[in-house]
């Protein structure tokens, strides 16, 4: 048992640490892969092309299918805006929530991302959490 135990320990320090280069495409795949793995590519197009001129995010999570998602599906979708993984949702995520969608897309400008914190922020803290964020996508 011992020496199963030691060799198994041993294959282990000698496995190769994965690169930071290739934790960080894996990371990218995995977030390129979960956006679409939720909503509906063609959804997503109409949501950003009727945001081109102003954004609202009512109209925003009707047409790109969010607000039809489960919890788990908004919890995920949660999680790629929080690109820091702070558990929260701060004002520079929220100025490019879009380009989440698209990479292309714009950025949001002052007042939509003021407007669009103050529908999701209900106790008032500046940032928005997962609760929150769900209840907003649903409202
Ligand atoms: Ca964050």
């Amino acid at each position: 048992m011992w020496i199963n135990y030691q060799s198994c320990a041993l294959h282990l320090l000698s496995s190769p640490p994965d690169s930071p280069l290739q934790r960080g495409e894996d990371l990218q795949n995995s977030i390129t892969m979960s956006m679409s793995t939720v909503l509906n590519p063609g959804d997503i197009d109409k949501a950003l092309a009727d945001c081109a001129g102003t954004f609202n995010h009512k109209k925003f999570f009707a047409l790109s299918g969010l607000s039809k998602k489960t919890d788990a599906e908004i919890a995920t979708v949660f999680n790629i805006l929080d690109q820091d993984r702070s558990g929260f949702i701060e004002v520079d995520e929220l100025k490019l929530f879009l380009q989440n969608f698209s990479a292309t897309a714009r950025a949001l400008n002052d007042a939509e991302t003021k407007e669009f914190l103050d529908a999701g922020d209900s106790d008032h803290d500046g940032k928005i959490g997962v609760d929150e964020f769900k209840c907003m996508v649903k409202a």
